[in-house]
């Protein structure tokens, strides 16, 4: 627990749960990990990356923040799809306070509206964090978006910020901090995250996948790390890992000539992990086909998503 000691001597222990939510691609896992400070969601230029809640761990002083980062909010296409967005369903009613991610240019979509709406169902305090601010060309556009968001929604705060440059995120943690309630720390003062190491190295995997393929293939893709073992010397950690992918011409281009593409995305995968886990690690990596997949319970829930 925290050790840090008010005046009147009475530990003060403090959590605040942080929803963050957004339509697709507009920067919520990289608005999570600069949070945090470590790269603890994967991130991609393309849309939906992230396929289930993601905890990042926080512990500043007394506080503990616990963000859940979401998937984007979109349009149904798939029984994944559905799972996805019943991800942001539930985090909604479980945090005291939301961070609605969206651009700092263009206008409103109808997902963030959906999103408004079941923030005044719950009479949610809700942070407006316009994103991107680095990538903006004309100040004029972030004033108009501001002006209009605003009109929707009673915002706690409206902060401009960029996850890239880290623009900004100092001052949305210490308005966070205004939201945070007496109580338990919920993980160790030193977590990151909750996920496990295999899903971690799973996630690394499905990155690069959706960085090194072109649009189609990686949304198609789930990982499953089927065995992770530290040698007896205790220097080697063997890594076993099924590419599902549904068709057989993805598996060809996954693999690649001679087997150049999956060398690549392993290696890459292999080099973050170890990274992030502190270890050295031998990964294989299979590819395997599993028709539509993403139109099947059961495998959807195979693949980890429950
Ligand atoms: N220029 C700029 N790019 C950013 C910023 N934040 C995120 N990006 C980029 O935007 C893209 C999407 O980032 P993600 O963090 O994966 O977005 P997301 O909202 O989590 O996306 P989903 O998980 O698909 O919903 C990536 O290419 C990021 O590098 C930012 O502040 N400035
Ligand atoms: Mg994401």
């Amino acid at each position: 627990m925290n050790e840090a000691t008010p005046q009147n001597g009475i530990p003060e222990s403090k959590s605040c749960f942080v929803g963050i939510f957004g339509r697709p691609n507009v920067g919520k896992s990289s608005l999570m990990n600069a949070l945090v400070g470590e790269k603890v969601a994967i991130v991609s230029e393309k849309p939906q990356t992230t396929r289930t809640k993601i905890t990042g761990v926080l512990t500043r002083g007394a506080t503990q923040f616990v963000f859940l980062d979401t998937p984007g909010l979109h349009r149904r296409k798939s029984k994944l799809s559905d799972y996805m967005n019943q991800q942001v369903t539930e985090s909604v009613a479980d945090v005291d306070v939301a961070v609605l991610v969206t651009e700092a240019m263009g206008e409103i979509r109808e997902a963030e509206k959906t999103l408004l709406e079941s923030f005044e169902k719950l009479h949610m305090p809700v942070i407006l964090v316009l994103n991107k601010v680095d990538a903006l060309e004309k100040k004029d556009d972030l004033i108009v978006k501001i002006a209009d968001m605003s009109s929707r929604y009673e915002f706690g705060h409206v902060i401009p910020a960029s996850a890239k440059t880290g623009e900004n995120v100092p001052l949305l943690l210490e308005k966070l901090e205004e939201y945070a309630c007496e109580g338990p720390h919920f993980f160790p003062d030193d977590a990151m995250t909750d996920q496990p190491e295999r899903v971690i190295v799973a996630e690394i995997i499905r990155e690069k996948l959706l960085r090194n393929l072109s649009q189609e293939i990686p949304h198609g893709t789930a990982v499953v790390v089927d065995s992770m073992k530290e040698r007896e010397n205790g220097e080697i950690t063997d890594i076993q890992a099924v590419i599902y992918c549904e068709r057989a011409s993805h598996k060809g281009m996954i693999i690649g000539k001679g087997g150049a593409m999956l060398k690549k995305i392993a290696t890459q995968a292999r080099q973050d992990a170890e990274d992030f886990l502190g270890i050295h690690m031998n990964l294989q990596c299979w590819v395997k086909v599993k028709d539509d997949w993403r139109n099947h319970d059961v495998q959807i829930k195979n693949m980890g998503y429950r």
